[in-house]
């Protein structure tokens, strides 16, 4: 394979963990909100799976972006973007929200963190959500601050995340609830601190506002991680499908919708809160979807999805393949598809071509685990 390198610039923005992973071994970027995002380290992609599932690792994921929106109308425009109800929204809470367009197009799928009633940032995923809400803001005459903090999230996933947290941060980390979030101190320092991360073996996101400070915490961890065979890693191709844990711009985008992708206990159509799609969401329910997110298993042993890939049945396309991978724990190719009607039911047989070789395989639910 060849490697080609990223020309770096001001535009491509590096993050303050850049130096750092860099000197550990990172091998390949993603680019994600305008961001470096690390997408492998020296160890194999099997190796790093295995060794997320029993250790801990530290993730740069700092291009996963913070839109701030605060001041007096905040609340009503964050409710305006997102088809989940967030009326009985507490503060030091998380809440995974869809964010769409009038027409109940995807724009985002943020960790939406209350930090207070009038104070809220969306945790974007890779596209623009700055722009869409400013537009809304300026056309509604809100009064509201939207900005981009420095804030560059840390994360620690794997199942011995907890005791190393523990470690750093004492007993009172460890009570953190799935989605909670908290400040705690580090050498005097305070971090907001979350339970939650892009991967099902647990953990903790660490956003960091006060770079210095974030840094020194950067190499503690490392430090103290010894004990538990801690290591450097990212977001994880494997893990993160057999998870279903489904990827903005990849899985889905602006041409799909909340009840396609399998939002739909994100989807409140029955409260009395407002928000952009509304309407249009009812009607697609009622009428219902044309096509749905799925999972596939593939009887293959390698697979590279850099675009989507033709599905069919009897030679007819039925769908698409979105993301796919070789799964050590299936033993075969999984991925994530987008499946016409009336084809999207589970045990259904279907056709892929790849390297020239057309290989077969059947439709399933997401999560695969
Ligand atoms: N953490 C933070 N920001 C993010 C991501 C993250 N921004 C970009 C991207 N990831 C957004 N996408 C997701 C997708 C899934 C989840 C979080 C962010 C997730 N889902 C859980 C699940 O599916 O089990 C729980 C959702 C729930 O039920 O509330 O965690 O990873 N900060």
């Amino acid at each position: 394979m060849s490697s080609i390198n990223i020309a770096k610039a001001k535009r491509l923005r590096s993050t303050p963990y850049t130096s750092r992973i860099e000197k550990q071994g990172v091998t390949a970027y993603s680019i994600y909100n305008h961001m470096l995002l690390p997408a492998g380290f020296k160890d194999s992609l099997e190796d790093s799976y295995y060794h997320l599932k029993e250790h801990v690792q530290i993730w740069d994921v700092a291009a996963e972006r913070q839109v701030e929106i605060s001041g007096d109308d905040s609340a009503k425009l964050v409710q305006l973007m997102t088809c989940r109800d967030l009326s009985k929204s507490k503060d030091g809470r998380c809440y995974y929200c869809p964010i769409i367009d009038d027409q109940g197009g995807l724009i985002n799928d943020p960790v939406v963190l209350r930090l207070n009633q009038n104070k809220w940032w969306l945790s974007i995923a890779d596209s623009d959500v700055i722009l869409f809400a400013k537009g809304l803001a300026i056309g509604k005459n809100f009064n509201v601050k939207i900005v981009e903090p420095n804030v560059d999230i840390m994360a620690v996933q794997g199942p011995k995340s907890f005791s190393l947290m523990e470690k750093v941060f004492g007993k009172a980390i460890t009570d953190l609830k799935f989605f909670g979030f908290d400040y705690f101190d580090f050498k005097g320092a305070k971090h907001l601190i979350a339970r939650s991360g892009w991967s099902k073996q647990g953990g903790y996101e660490i956003y960091v506002q006060n770079t210095e400070s974030g840094l020194k915490l950067y190499d503690y961890l490392f430090e103290l991680g010894t004990e538990f065979n801690v290591k450097p890693g990212c977001p994880h191709l494997i893990e993160r499908i057999e998870s279903a844990l489904l990827s903005y711009g990849n899985d889905f985008d602006l041409n799909d919708n909340p009840l396609e992708c399998g939002f739909d206990k994100y989807v409140n159509l029955d409260s009395n809160v407002n928000f952009l799609g509304k309407e249009k969401l009812k009607e697609i329910k009622a009428k219902g979807i044309s096509k749905k997110l799925m999972g596939v298993k593939i009887n293959h042993d390698q697979i590279n999805v850099s675009k989507a890939i033709e599905i069919r049945i009897n030679s007819k396309r039925v769908g698409e393949l979105r993301s796919g991978v070789y799964s050590p724990t299936f033993k075969q190719v999984i991925g994530i598809a987008m499946i016409d009607k009336p084809f999207f039911t589970v045990d259904t047989k279907v056709e892929i071509t790849l390297n020239n070789e057309t290989k077969t395989g059947v439709l399933c639910n997401i999560p695969f685990v």
